[in-house]
């Protein structure tokens, strides 16, 4: 290998900016990664996702094993061509998707049973099969398959849980050792609301040569300070020299935080399944633009920002197409949240680079006082 996966350029205090090298491009970290569940950033197109800049989305095993299925996306070159996305991308395993969407999941030694959400079949996610689909799909981050414990699972359960987690880990490892496939491969911690079991988690899976490192089973409803305490704690006990990534998380005030806490990738559907409902992030706050007061307002969505949206469209227009349940309603606000999300990470990332990490987060804090811990 000529050069390293994760290259860490300056930090701030724990706050890192870093490039992360993957098959198809180079990541700058922080990164906030788009959520494209089925091989599609919802009512965008890959044109759409290159003009805001994004150079990696997610893409989801569950889904796409289910529909069209692994194998036909493999006999058409892979996810890449298939969707017509040349950036990167990165797969979770499925066995979140699993726990939130189908019926009937038994958990066993060997894997996670469950029946599909689309047509009642019956299926077996096991840490081999997850990483065959995800071959299969051409991921270029791989995550393994984890059981992510609801909140208020109690200290036995998760102990328990995160074994067999580590359990998966290892079969995961001995699946695809290091260097034998150009998928990167994460590992994916656990351990509850209980910092032992969460630094046993790191410790088991961080003895196993990962590409990276995700933190799971966070935001799964619990209480904010909850989560940050968690966060802080587990955070700095991963390899320094490698990836961190905090999954499914979170606002724009958690994804701050979690940079803060030395944390360098994030992914959410918050930014688009909000944009759907009108609910837009701007420079100046979290708006409605259903609400009344925006019905004659001629300004842009968010002066601050360079989006196609903003550029050229009044407030009051994008009102009137949200009323109007026009599709395009769709495609000018999830362009625009995603553009804030992911200029979010880049001045995240400029502000590490010069030093004025705490400044930008009391900036984002105070931007969003309902939401502080
Ligand atoms: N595990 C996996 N995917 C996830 C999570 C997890 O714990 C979460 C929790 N926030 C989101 N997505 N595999
Ligand atoms: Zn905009």
């Amino acid at each position: 290998m000529s050069q390293s996966v994760f290259t860490i350029e300056h930090t701030d205090g724990a706050a890192r900016a870093g490039v992360l090298r993957t098959a198809h491009g180079t990541i700058p970290t922080p990164i906030f990664m788009p959520v494209g569940t089925v091989g599609s950033v919802k009512a965008l197109a890959p044109d759409d996702l290159a003009a805001i800049g994004a150079p990696i989305i997610l893409g989801n095993t569950y889904h796409l094993y289910l529909r069209p299925g692994d194998e036909l996306v493999h006999r058409r070159g892979g996810l890449h061509k298939f969707a017509s996305w040349p950036g990167s991308i990165l797969t979770d395993s499925g066995g979140f998707q699993v726990f939130s969407l189908s019926s009937l999941r038994k958990i066993r030694e060997e894997g996670v049973e469950f029946r599909s959400h689309l047509d009642g079949s019956k299926h077996l996610f096991t840490p081999e099969k997850v990483l065959e689909i995800q071959r299969n799909l051409n991921s270029d981050i791989m995550m393994v398959l984890d059981e992510c414990v609801p909140f208020g699972a109690d200290y036995a359960y998760t102990e328990k849980s995160l074994a067999l987690t580590t359990r998966w880990a290892k079969r995961a490892m001995d699946a695809y050792p290091p260097g034998s496939a150009h998928n990167l491969m994460f590992g994916i911690t656990q351990g509850g609301f209980y910092k032992d079991l969460r630094e046993r988690s790191v410790n088991e899976l961080c003895a196993m040569d990962f590409d990276g490192f995700a933190i799971g089973g966070l935001s799964v409803g619990e209480p904010k300070d909850k989560m940050y305490d968690l966060l802080y704690h587990t955070a700095p006990l991963l390899p320094g020299e490698k990836p961190r990534y905090l999954m499914g998380v979170g606002t724009p005030l958690d994804i701050a935080t979690g940079i803060h806490a030395g944390v360098d990738m994030f992914d959410c559907v918050l930014p688009t399944r909000n944009a759907r409902n009108g609910t837009l992030y701007t420079s100046l706050g979290k708006i409605n633009i259903k609400r009344r007061e925006f019905a004659e307002d001629d300004g842009p969505l968010d002066p601050n920002c360079r989006c196609y949206a903003c550029r050229n469209f009044s407030r009051a227009y994008l009102r009137h197409l949200y009323a109007s349940q026009e599709l395009l309603s769709f495609r000018l606000n999830s362009l625009h949240n995603l553009t804030y999300f992911l200029d979010l990470a880049r001045n995240a990332r400029q502000a590490i680079v010069e030093g004025r990490y705490m400044d930008f987060l009391a900036k984002i804090t105070a931007l969003y006082p309902d939401e502080a811990a």
